[in-house]
């Protein structure tokens, strides 16, 4: 079964309106004024798109691949160029995804246990809050396991979200983080929950026992089963831009994503560094957060996701 489904256009094309002046304007001010496209325009062309948070190697690709395909004269028109652009990002994604899991999932095995990851205020705490509404619509039971025991307004932060959606969270008076992950997956096997979702303090790889800690988390979810965690998703925010690859890097040292929850994309010029995460890191971007309400958490739908851009 499909774990939940939730896909709005016009919410997505709405939050990537900056995304998109930051891409679609400035591409279309290049070519403003220009019949045909010479290899002035085409140099011009690669360092708008490279200022535009797609990413200097994917820029690069594009216009190389620009200069293959569009041989002719007849070729190099301004639509032809904007069209090959826009289907090469489309193809990036579509690279990105194959790479895809999630969307069949046996329940023999219950519960789908979810951990979230991520550094400060990236957005966990809230995309699960988001998560745990997708579950529960789509017909799941869920509960939420509140392992932040790292900041003391935490678990209050993660209960509003828990009482906004209805669902239950478990919360345990310790600083042991694993401590938590073993009380909720009790209770989840006990008492037959579909989706345990696993809120986690903010860590930076400078602090080196947090991150440490998250094997130990992991460890505690094995000892329930050993193809859980079923997903661990990174959540990365929209405005981080270069230093969300970054963020990627490190975590990546410490333990396996399974996915991205890229977060913020509402508000935020920087959308286009979605593509260069899918061509570095080669993992899939699973949820996209466009807006702080409990709907505002979408599938991640690649033709979706450029069409909004290029949308107008
Ligand atoms: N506009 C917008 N705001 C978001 C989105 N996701 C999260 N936020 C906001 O970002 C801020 C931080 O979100 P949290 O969910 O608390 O982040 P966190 O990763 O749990 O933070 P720590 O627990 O402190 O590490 C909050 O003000 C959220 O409302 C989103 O998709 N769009
Ligand atoms: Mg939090």
């Amino acid at each position: 079964m499909k774990l939940f489904n939730n896909f709005n256009f016009d919410r997505l094309k709405n939050s990537l309106t900056k995304t998109r002046d930051n891409i679609l304007t400035k591409i279309n001010e290049t070519l403003s004024g220009k019949v045909k496209i010479d290899e002035v325009t085409l140099e011009q062309l690669e360092e708008t798109l490279i200022s535009s948070d797609i990413g200097a190697s994917v820029s690069e690709a594009i216009i190389e691949k620009a200069r293959k395909l569009l041989v002719n004269e007849k070729d190099r028109s301004v639509d032809n160029i904007k069209e090959l652009i826009k289907n090469e990002l489309l193809s990036i994604l579509r690279m990105g995804l194959q790479q895809k899991d999630k969307e069949e999932f046996s329940f023999s095995n219950k519960p789908y246990v979810i951990l979230i990851i991520g550094i400060n205020g990236s957005g966990k705490t809230t995309s699960i809050g988001k998560l745990a509404h997708n579950f529960k619509k789509s017909g799941n039971n869920v509960i939420i396991a509140s392992a932040d025991t790292f900041r003391a307004a935490a678990n209050d932060q993660l209960q509003i979200w828990a009482d906004r959606v209805g669902v239950p969270i478990v919360k345990v008076n310790t600083k042991d983080p694993s401590a938590v992950v073993y009380e909720a997956l009790s209770i989840a096997k006990k008492d037959n929950y579909d989706v345990v979702l696993i809120d986690t303090a903010g860590r930076l790889h400078t602090q080196k026992n947090l991150m440490v800690e998250l094997n130990k988390i992991k460890n505690v979810i094995k000892k329930f089963d050993d193809g859980a965690p079923n997903e661990t998703l990174l959540v990365l925010d929209g405005n981080s831009g270069q230093n969300a690859l970054q963020q990627v890097k490190e975590f990546e040292k410490y333990t396996d994503i399974t996915g991205l929850i890229i977060t913020k994309l509402d508000g935020t010029t920087k959308g286009g560094v979605v593509f260069q995460i899918v061509t570095d890191k080669k993992i899939p971007v699973k949820y996209i957060g466009v807006g702080e309400n409990v709907e505002d958490l979408q599938d991640f739908e690649p033709s979706q996701y450029v069409e909004a851009i290029f949308n107008t």
